[in-house]
């Protein structure tokens, strides 16, 4: 049986207990998430945060799509603390591995991940949120908007992430109330 593929949202929502890094100094965290070259999509996809304030307990609310999922990947999540003098250092990273059989275009999965430091140590974890759309409703909607080209299709995706966002939004709302 062939999996259907679609567009997928990671909702980086919050981190919790993540380590100070600067004896001197806040720490000023953001993320990156990067998705290897896929059956699909033949090039890494990679995008990153803003810098949050809170560094033990950030909050960032910040959707990164990636588009040609199959369910089976795996977003690396790199957690940073930006410096301003040098270079960011690395907080840890944290594998998300996207599922293959909870993907659902009405069910958003939301999930706390383990951050491992270089050490291999704990370092705190991040919340995030998972939300997929098929292929077949994209390709639905690209029927709706009756428009082949590329600048179509680039706004249809944008239409889609603002609808997820919105959706998600309002998820997060009661979220981020809730302690690990
Ligand atoms: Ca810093």
């Amino acid at each position: 049986m062939s999996r259907a593929k679609g567009l997928l949202t990671v909702t980086v929502v919050r981190g919790s207990d993540l380590p100070k890094m600067d004896f001197l100094g806040s720490t000023d965290p953001f993320v990156q998430l990067t998705l290897a070259e896929t059956a699909i999509v033949k090039e890494p996809q990679q995008a990153k945060t803003q810098v949050a304030d809170d560094g033990k307990n950030p909050v960032w609310n910040e959707k990164v799509p990636f588009t040609g999922i199959m369910g089976g990947e795996v977003v690396k999540l790199e957690v940073y603390d930006e410096d301003s003098v040098g270079k960011a250092d690395l907080v840890g990273t944290a594998d998300l591995k996207v599922p293959t059989d909870r993907l659902d275009s009405e069910q958003l999965i939301d999930e706390w991940i383990n951050v491992t430091s270089p050490k291999g140590e704990p370092a705190g974890k991040l919340f995030i949120i998972l939300h997929y759309i098929p292929i077949t409703v994209l390709e639905h909607l690209q029927k709706k908007f009756n428009k082949q080209t590329a600048d179509a299709k680039g706004k249809m995706v944008s239409f889609v992430v603002n609808k997820v966002t919105d959706y998600a939004s309002a998820q997060i709302k009661g979220a981020v109330a809730v302690e690990p």
